[in-house]
């Protein structure tokens, strides 16, 4: 920690003695001012980041621990609200860049959203203590592993408590040896259907392996909804949930189909050759299980409750909450079946005529508020930004015209650069540049200097060969190595158009040593971007541990892009980064990572992520033209 703080305040020392070769390039004495205040702050805090022995629980685990708090709270039967607010407070924690001990040290722990005055104060006894009292009471009220029964498909939190109630059932294995023993049938509400539900249920949860990328999932998805707009009953059709609102990953996923004759509907898509299981099949609404393990949900309704319908069905259960409140002060009651006039006391007045919406844009138009993309549903902050009509003009794919990333077979690409360069030209980009990996990247079989040196050459000739049909950059993803240090020297860095600097190793080193390597990066003058910043990979691959409020800010004042990697398993920056960094005035650039050219064609993964962090065109770089691409990149490397 130690080490860091004084290579960092070196770097300003330098700064302040040698105002003419600033290493990170500040942009004015303002914000070098601003920096020295932000590193006294840190100084000030660094007792706290140190003391040991540490009870204190980190973000993960804190969020965590509300999230059970809200389940056990649902299972309770609590408020709807109170069991909200400790979701969302979880949802923030888990999207927070910087750890909460500094947050909290610093006093600003209610400027988060969702996190008000009594969520802080138990966020600041987890940090003393170790331990949540409330969480520990509630424990001693409600067994744990109702918990995990809610979350079994069939079960949800009402069920959970009945069977706690009625048959004193507290973990998943009572409730299969009850089910198997044809206990849960005779209860109230429940049948020997719903008790069979429950068990198929239990038997996925020990097949689960968690949700499903949206990479795996959208396919999949667009395919069946295909399948089912080519019936003849099917009026139209569209995804909903999660997997519209472009999560990176799927729980399940949600198709709504407008139709008269919801039948043929139903039978078709319960009858598809790649389902394993049927989990309900009932007159408007089926669920599957396809052999691959993804869940699909299909609901058919009126073409004239389309919007109110997509609306409900595409969440987040956040958004709608806050969507039905508004309607309700405006003296209306939403649903997916239609807003409808309610009295003084909120009832519903029956003999009073019903709104339907046969579009979602009604839906909103109706309370007054913009049409909101399905991306930024979250209860974000957009919900406000509708209703004042200042919603960001988010960027779309025909806003990008140049791809900064991507590999050839000189490393482990699979397609020649003439090959990705002619794909690249009939994808509509302009320019792109090469970028393989560096040496110390054997597995990748990463090029020497000499290969690379090579390389630039043959991309010169495909450029001229090529001619006006799109420019061709020769560049580098070179290694950020485990000690921080660059895997080429800067002379070599120095010749190539674009440079890219990636973390592909020692990704689970300490906060401090992981900041320092990703500073060290952003502060070399050759460095022209980061690539993939956070290195996390699905399913497995956790994203490195950083101060991203560091390393976002660095990048911002030194004018290094910061990569929105479209790869469904990276998408990294994830959006709640990528909105940071643009809200502090870094750049941001979208790009395939492509090893080869299949891959091109996964770069609307990358722009849904960034439109699900708030960003508009003027924020990336790959929709700048080439003349104003390649004079930035002069100016930059000068
Ligand atoms: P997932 O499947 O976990 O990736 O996430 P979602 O958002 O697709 O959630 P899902 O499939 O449980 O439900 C789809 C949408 O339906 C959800 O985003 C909002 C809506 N919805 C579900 N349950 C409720 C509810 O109890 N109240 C309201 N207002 N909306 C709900
Ligand atoms: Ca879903
Ligand atoms: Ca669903
Ligand atoms: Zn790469």
């Amino acid at each position: 920690m130690s080490l860091w703080l004084i290579v960092l305040l070196d770097d300003k020392v330098m700064c302040l003695a040698n105002n003419l070769k600033c290493p990170r390039r500040h942009k004015s004495p303002l914000s070098l001012r601003k920096d020295l205040v932000y590193l006294a702050r840190i100084c000030v805090l660094k007792p706290i980041l140190t003391r040991e022995p540490d009870l204190s629980l980190n973000n993960r685990e804190i969020a965590d621990i509300f999230e059970r708090c809200s389940d056990m709270l649902q299972i309770r039967g609590d408020n709807i609200h109170r069991v909200l607010s400790y979701r969302r407070a979880a949802e923030t924690i888990r999207a927070v860049p910087r750890d909460l001990r500094v947050i909290s040290a610093e006093g600003t722990l209610t400027d988060l959203s969702n996190i008000g005055k009594t969520i802080a104060a138990k966020i600041d006894e987890m940090l003393e203590t170790g331990e949540l009292d409330f969480y520990n009471r509630l424990k001693a009220e409600i067994p744990e592993g109702l918990v995990e029964i809610m979350h079994i498909n069939g079960v949800g939190p009402k069920k959970a408590k009945l069977f706690w109630e009625q048959l004193d059932i507290t973990d998943v294995e009572q409730l299969e040896a009850a089910a198997a023993d044809n206990q849960l049938a005779g209860l109230p509400g429940m049948g020997v259907k719903s008790q069979q539900k429950i068990l198929d249920g239990i038997e996925a949860l020990s097949r689960q392996t968690g949700r499903a990328s949206i990479g795996d999932a959208l396919p999949a998805a667009q395919q069946i909804l295909d399948l089912l707009l080519a019936l003849p009953e099917a009026q139209a059709g569209a995804l909903a949930g999660s997997i519209r609102r472009g999560r990176e990953t799927i729980g399940d996923v949600d198709i709504l189909v407008a139709s008269d004759q919801a039948a043929p509907i139903m039978d078709c898509f319960v009858g598809m050759e790649n389902v394993a299981r049927i989990l309900g099949h009932g007159p408007t609404k089926s669920s599957v299980e396809l052999l691959s393990g993804l869940q699909v949900d299909v609901r058919v309704l009126e073409k004239a409750r389309w919007g109110t319908a997509l609306n409900y069905f595409t969440g987040s259960l956040a958004h709608n909450v806050k969507m039905r409140q508004i309607a309700l002060d405006q003296g209306l009651s939403l649903n997916e079946h239609a807003l409808s006039p309610v009295d003084d006391n909120k009832v519903i007045v029956e003999s009073a005529p019903k709104i339907l919406c046969d579009s979602e844009e009604k839906v909103y138009a109706t309370l007054g508020m913009q049409y909101v993309p399905p991306e930024l549903r979250e209860d974000a902050g957009e919900i406000e930004a509708a209703q004042n009509h200042q919603l960001p003009r988010l960027i779309t794919r025909e806003d990008i015209v140049a791809d900064l990333h991507m590999h050839t077979t000189y490393s482990d690409g699979k397609d020649s650069i003439r090959e990705m360069a002619e794909a690249c030209i009939q994808r509509g980009l302009k320019y792109i540049v090469i970028t393989d990996h560096s040496r110390s990247l054997g597995i990748a079989n990463g090029l020497t200097v000499e290969r690379l040196l090579e390389q630039v050459q043959e991309v010169r000739q495909v450029n001229d060969a090529l001619g006006d049909k799109i420019q061709i950059l020769a560049g580098s993803e070179v290694d950020i190595r485990a000690d921080g240090s660059l895997d080429f020297p800067d002379d070599i860095l120095a010749g190539l158009d674009f440079v890219i600097a990636s973390l592909h190793v020692g990704l689970g080193q300490k906060r401090e040593q992981v900041t320092m390597r990703l500073l060290n990066a952003i502060n070399n003058p050759h460095v022209d971007m980061i690539g993939h910043p956070s290195a996390r990979q699905f399913p497995n691959r956790e994203a490195v541990d950083a101060d991203w409020d560091i390393v976002l800010r660095a990048a911002s004042e030194s004018n290094t892009i910061l990569e929105i990697n479209a790869n469904p398993l990276r998408l990294d920056l994830k959006p709640e980064l990528a909105r940071l960094a643009k809200d502090m005035g870094a750049l941001l650039a979208i790009n395939t990572d492509a090893h080869r050219v299949a891959h091109l064609d996964l770069l609307d993964y990358g722009i849904t992520n960034a439109r699900r962090g708030w960003v508009e065109a003027r924020h990336v770089v790959n929709t700048w033209s080439f003349d104003r691409f390649s004079a930035w990149i002069r100016d930059k490397n000068q």
